[in-house]
Order: structure tokens, then C-alpha cells, then sequence
């Protein structure tokens, strides 16, 4: 039960007190040491993407091929294809465990009832199966330091275990994702999808058990969790009518659909850019009349068509993140779940469903807040925080978010 803590020195930077960190150097390797700021994290570096834009039905570009590309281009990137590669393995076993539950028995609650995650939220059978495969595809690409899920209490630690390992490893990244998010309604057959994040791994805090961590080595831990702004990749896998993997490693967003036919992810969605504006919004309208007074007052404007665009919105609510989002990247809108009497911080989670979305719909050139403040400069103090949000079109989101700054 013992958990490797380098990070010791505490310094106090423009009144913040902030640890240093000592990280190597992506392509040097030698250790390099830096001031991490929680007050303002630095801006991610700019990353080039392979221009792709055909979309062909018989010879396309394969995730796997996008990502050697990708690499290729940004050699401090090496290391991440073979990262996607686990999850792009871990989403087609999800998106068929997903497909067949209804005949192998997978619907319905994990261990019969009873069985809760730390959120207090009772876990379905799929819920656990889907966070167990993400966790063994993610293991054993041997990239991963970290990972935190909705599903485990706290960040657990991936222990190198040479054998499975591929390639040299390098414990370099921190991966944080919803494994199967909307898993409420998958017994009804609606979408539902995985969300993941990917951080670069502090090196230095290194845990060789997960239990019985003292409160300092949980920090430790915790210290790994960083802002939206820190984020190197993100992206969901929605599993719908087809299965599709949306993607960003900070330069634009790339929709890829799984051909089942040759078991490949295949560009079909190049270069996705949001609509500027739009009149549909998706949130759960029963919680209104609990809103803040801007979300409430913004969304009846936009129902009257008195909104600043003047049009009348329409309304469209899945209730499973994955798919409104998705659908409000390629047709517009605005998506949230805002803050309410009963909910202070809303419902969604900030680490794993907030900051993952709002890198992608930023990518996309949409906007992402709470209202008050971007969600992607959030830093987080809780690996299951929390935070009100609303995302989508650009001039949409800033018509809420000047309705909260004149209130
Ligand atoms: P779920 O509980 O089914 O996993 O954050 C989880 C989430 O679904 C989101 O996917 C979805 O947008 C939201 O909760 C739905 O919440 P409501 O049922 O309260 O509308």
C-alpha cells in the first residue's frame, strides 16, 4: 500500500499556493521543471491536423491512419495513437455489448439492485461492464499513469505490468472518461455514448495501490486532475443509429463512423464546424422554473421568439449527453443542464462530461460556460465535481452569458 509522492515542494505564485511539478520532456525525456498556476493554466499549444477532406465510401481514412498522421505532425504526439487505439477498441466493444443487451441478458441494474457508485447513483449492469472494458483497453495500451471514471470512487492508478505492455511505457498520460453516459435510457435502446479526456500525466506522483491512501497522497492524486485548458485530446463514442467517434487533439473537430463491414472507424465528418446560431435549444425544461433568473428568462424569449435572433426556438431533449451533444455540433443549438434550486452545480460532471465537451465544442467554434465563467478554465477540486453548463452555437451561448452578466 504504498504510494510514491515526489511532488513536495509547495510554492506560493501571485498569492496561489501551487506544488512543483517535475515532468520530462515529451521528446528529450530529461526532466524539465515548471510553475504550474492553478489561476491561470496555461494555453494549449497549437497542434497541427492532417487536412483530410474527402469522404469516400470504399477507400476512406481510418481513425488509425488519421492518428499516424497525427503523430507525424506533432512528434510530442507520438505516443497518442496508440492511446486512441484503446479506445477506439474499447468503443466497438461497447457500442456491441450496447447492441446486444437486449438478448445476452445485459439490461437492468448491476447485481440485481443495490449496487451504488460514489455519486450515489445505482449503477446498471452495463455501466460497470462498459467502465471494466475501458479500464483493460486503456491498461494495456501502456500510455496511462492515471484514470478516473465515473464509475470508480476515486483516480485509480494503472499499474505497468510489462507483459501486456506494447510498447515502451511511459505512464504519460492521465485519461478521465463516462464510460457509458445516458446509461438510464440504454434498456429503451436510446443513444448512448462514452466520453473521454486525455491529460498529460504528471510523472512524478506515482501510486502503486490505489487503497488506503492517506489524505496526502490523494492530493497527490487529485493534483493530476488539471483544467479543460491542460487537455491534449477528447471525444465521445456515441452509439446510435451508426457508432460514431468524434474527435479533437485541439485543432478542429473530426467525426468518424464505424463500418461495420471492415470493423473501422472511417472519416465521415471532416473539419466539423457548429452553426453560429441556431433555434433549437435541449435542456430538461421541467427543471425551469428552479433555473437562475437569466437561463430562465433567456430560454422564454427564445420560445416566444423575442430572443436577440428573433426566431422561435424549437425544442429537442434525448437526455443522454452524447447524443444532444452531438446532434447540437452538427445542427446547432444549445445544449445544457443548468444550475437549479435543487442542483447548485447542475448535474453534469465537470472532469469527465463538462471539460471533455467543451474542448470539442470550443474546437468546433462554439462556446461553452456556466453562465459566468468558460468552462474549460475551471480548475477542478473534486474528481466528480459538479458544474452548471451550457454549450452550442456561439451567439446563442453568449446571449445567456450576457444575460447573466447584466443581472
Ligand atoms: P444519465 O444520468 O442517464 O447518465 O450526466 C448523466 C446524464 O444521463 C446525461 O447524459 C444527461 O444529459 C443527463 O444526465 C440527463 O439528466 P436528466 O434525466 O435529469 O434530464
Amino acid at each position: 500500500m504504498k504510494l510514491l509522492l515526489l511532488i513536495s515542494t509547495l510554492v506560493a505564485v501571485n498569492g496561489y499556493i501551487t506544488p512543483l511539478l517535475s515532468v520530462r520532456s515529451p521528446t528529450s525525456r530529461s526532466p524539465t521543471t515548471f510553475l504550474r498556476s492553478t489561476a491561470t493554466p496555461p494555453a494549449s499549444p497549437t497542434r497541427k491536423a492532417p487536412i483530410f477532406d474527402e469522404v469516400c465510401e470504399t477507400t476512406g481514412v481510418t481513425l488509425t491512419r488519421f492518428m499516424i498522421e497525427v503523430a507525424m505532425l506533432n512528434p510530442e504526439l507520438a505516443e497518442l495513437p496508440s492511446l486512441f487505439s484503446g479506445i477506439e477498441t474499447a468503443c466497438k466493444a461497447i457500442s456491441n455489448m450496447v447492441k446486444r443487451s437486449q438478448l445476452t441478458g445485459l439490461t437492468g441494474l448491476a447485481d440485481g439492485g443495490g449496487s451504488i457508485n460514489v455519486q450515489g447513483e445505482e449503477q446498471k449492469q452495463l455501466d460497470v461492464m462498459t467502465n471494466d472494458v475501458l479500464k483493460r483497453a486503456l491498461r494495456f495500451t501502456g500510455k496511462l499513469g492515471v484514470l478516473a471514471s465515473e464509475e470508480e470512487d476515486t483516480p485509480v492508478d494503472v499499474p505497468s505490468r510489462k507483459t501486456d505492455v506494447m510498447f515502451d511505457e511511459t505512464s504519460k498520460y492521465v485519461a478521465v472518461f463516462d464510460p457509458l453516459d445516458g446509461s438510464s435510457n440504454v434498456d429503451a435502446g436510446i443513444p448512448t455514448g462514452t466520453i473521454f479526456g486525455i491529460f498529460e500525466h504528471d510523472e512524478e506522483c506515482v501510486v502503486e495501490d490505489s487503497k488506503d491512501m492517506t489524505e496526502d497522497e490523494m492530493k497527490c492524486l487529485v493534483n493530476t486532475l488539471k483544467p479543460g485548458t491542460d487537455l491534449i485530446a477528447s471525444g465521445y463514442c456515441l452509439y446510435s443509429s451508426s457508432c460514431f467517434f468524434v474527435m479533437t487533439i485541439g485543432n478542429g473537430v473530426y467525426g468518424f463512423t464505424l463500418d461495420e463491414n471492415i470493423g473501422e472507424f472511417v472519416l465521415s465528418h471532416p473539419n466539423i464546424k457548429i452553426p453560429a446560431t441556431s433555434k433549437i435549444y435541449s435542456f430538461n425544461e421541467a427543471n425551469m422554473p428552479q433555473w437562475d433568473p437569466p437561463m430562465r428568462e433567456t430560454v422564454e424569449k427564445w420560445r416566444l421568439g423575442t430572443g436577440r435572433s428573433g426566431k422561435q426556438f424549437s425544442s429537442r431533449y434525448i437526455g443522454s449527453m452524447v447524443g444532444d451533444v452531438h446532434r447540437t455540433l452538427l445542427y446547432g443549438g444549445v445544449f445544457g443542464y443548468p444550475s437549479d434550486k435543487k442542483n447548485k452545480n447542475g448535474k453534469l460532471r465537470l472532469l469527465y462530461e463538462g471539460a471533455p465537451m467543451s474542448y470539442l465544442m470550443e474546437q468546433a467554434g462554439g462556446l461553452s460556460s456556466t453562465g459566468k465563467e468558460r468552462v474549460l478554465e475551471i480548475v477542478p477540486t473534486e474528481v466528480h465535481q459538479r458544474v452548471p453548463m451550457v454549450m452550442g452555437s456561439k451567439d446563442d451561448v453568449q446571449e445567456v452569458i450576457d444575460a447573466y452578466s447584466k443581472a
